[in-house]
C-alpha cells in the first residue's frame, strides 16, 4: 500500500482560544501531519503544548517560521495575519486564515465546505475562514436556499464571550465574582478591546461586537452581511444584522427571519429541507420543549436549528433559531474541514 502523504503544519495563535481547538481537532481526526509547529507572540514562547504523544514547544512566529510548511492555520488577529500570511504564502504554504483580514478579497475563497467547497479550487495560497456568526447561519440557510430560494435574511445574534478570546472569558468570570461579592465590576476588554469605552458583560447584554463603522453598523454586523452574500453566491441578497453579546461562555444563538423566493413552502417543508441539510441537526418540538440552547450545542460540530415558524403576515416569511459552538463549527472545526478538503482534492503544494 502507498503510504499516505504527511504534511508539515503550522498553527499561528496556538495558545489562543481558537488555536488550542485547531490542535485538538487535528489530533482528533488524525490529520496526516509530519511536523507541527506551534506559534504565538514572544509572550508565550517556550510554553509546551501536548499533541498526540509529543510535547510541542511554542515558538514566536516570524517569516522564517514558515519554511517547509505546507499548511498554516492563522488565528492570532487581523494584524498578525496581514503581516505574516504573505510571508507564509511566499514560502509555499497554503494558509487558512481565521481573521477578517482577507475575507472580502476577491482573490481569496471564503469557504464553508457544506456550502461552497468548490471555491477552494480557485485558491491562490490563501483561504479565509468566515466569521463564526456567518458560518452557522449559512450552514442552516443553504438547504433552504436549495429547496425554495432565498430573497431576504434578517438576523439578530446572541453571542458568547469566547468569540472575543480567552481574556474576554476571564473578564466575564471576574465580573461575575465582583457582582456576587457586591463589588464594582471592572471592564477592560468588551465590547471591543480596541475601542475607547468598556462596559461590564456580566448580567448584561451589549449591542456592540467589534468596532462601529461609518454607516452605524458594527464590523461584526457588516461581516455577517457581506460574507453571507459571498459564501452563498447571491451578491444581491438583502441581509440585515444586529449583533449582541451575552454573558454566555460558549455557542452563539441567532434569531433569523428569512423570506423564500418560491411561494407555498410550509413549516414541514422547511423542516424537511433542514433535516436533510449537511451538518444540520433539527431540534424542534414545542410539545416537548425541544429546541437548541448554547449549553446544549457546546462542544458539538453541527449547527442546531429549532423554533421554526411561519411568519403570520408574510406569505414567504419564516423564523428560525440557529445555535452552534462558535469556537468549533464557527472557527476551529471549519478550518480543519477546509484542510481535509485541500488534502482530499490535492489542492496543496507538493515539495
Ligand atoms: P485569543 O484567545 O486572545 O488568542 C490570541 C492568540 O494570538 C494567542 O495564541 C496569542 O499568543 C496570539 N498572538 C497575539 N499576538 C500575536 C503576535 N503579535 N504574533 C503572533 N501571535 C500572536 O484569541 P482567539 O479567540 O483565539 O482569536 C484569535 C483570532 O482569531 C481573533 O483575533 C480573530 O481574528 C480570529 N477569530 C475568528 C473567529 C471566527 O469567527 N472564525 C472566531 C474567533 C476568533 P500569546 O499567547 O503569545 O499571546
Ligand atoms: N471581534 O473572526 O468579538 O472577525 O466575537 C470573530 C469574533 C471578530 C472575526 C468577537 C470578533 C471575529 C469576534
Amino acid at each position: 500500500m502507498v503510504k499516505e502523504k504527511q504534511w508539515n503544519v503550522a498553527v499561528v495563535g496556538a495558545t489562543g482560544a481558537v488555536g488550542q481547538k485547531i490542535i485538538q481537532y487535528l489530533e482528533e481526526v488524525d490529520f496526516p501531519v509530519d511536523e507541527v509547529k506551534v506559534l504565538s507572540s514572544a509572550r508565550s514562547a517556550g510554553k509546551k503544548i501536548k499533541f498526540k504523544d509529543k510535547e510541542l514547544v511554542v515558538e514566536e512566529a516570524s517569516p522564517e517560521s514558515f519554511s517547509g510548511i505546507n499548511i498554516a492555520f492563522f488565528s492570532a488577529g487581523g494584524s498578525v495575519s496581514k503581516q505574516l500570511v504573505p510571508e507564509a504564502v511566499k514560502r509555499g504554504a497554503v494558509v487558512i486564515d481565521n481573521t477578517s483580514a482577507f475575507r472580502m478579497d476577491e482573490t481569496v475563497p471564503l469557504v464553508v465546505p457544506e456550502v461552497n467547497e468548490k471555491d477552494l479550487e480557485n485558491h491562490k495560497g490563501v483561504i479565509a475562514n468566515p466569521n463564526c456568526s456567518t458560518i452557522q447561519m449559512v450552514v442552516a440557510l443553504q438547504p433552504i436556499k436549495e429547496a425554495f430560494g432565498l430573497s431576504r435574511v434578517i438576523v439578530s445574534t446572541y453571542q458568547a464571550v469566547s468569540g472575543a478570546g480567552l481574556e474576554a472569558q476571564e473578564e466575564l468570570v471576574q465580573q461575575t465574582k465582583q457582582y456576587l461579592n457586591g463589588e464594582e465590576m471592572t471592564a477592560a476588554i468588551l465590547p471591543a478591546g480596541s475601542d475607547k469605552r468598556h462596559f461590564p458583560i456580566a448580567f448584561n447584554a451589549l449591542p456592540q461586537i467589534d468596532v462601529f463603522e461609518d454607516n452605524g453598523y458594527t464590523a461584526e454586523e457588516m461581516k455577517m452581511i457581506n460574507e453571507t452574500k459571498k459564501i452563498m453566491h447571491i451578491s444581491n441578497l438583502p441581509v440585515a444584522a444586529t449583533c449582541v453579546r451575552l454573558p454566555v461562555f460558549t455557542s452563539h444563538a441567532e434569531s433569523v427571519y428569512i423570506e423564500t423566493e418560491k411561494t407555498g413552502a410550509t413549516v414541514a417543508d422547511v423542516s424537511n429541507a433542514l433535516q436533510n441539510g449537511q451538518s444540520v441537526i433539527l431540534e424542534d418540538d414545542p410539545k416537548t420543549q425541544t429546541y437548541p440552547t448554547p449549553l446544549s450545542a457546546a462542544n458539538k460540530k453541527e449547527v442546531f436549528v429549532g423554533r421554526i415558524r411561519k411568519d403570520l403576515d408574510h406569505e414567504k416569511g419564516f423564523h428560525l433559531w440557529i445555535v452552534s459552538d462558535n469556537l468549533v463549527k464557527g472557527a476551529a472545526w471549519n478550518t480543519v474541514q477546509i484542510a481535509q478538503s485541500l488534502v482530499k482534492n490535492q489542492l496543496l503544494n507538493e515539495r
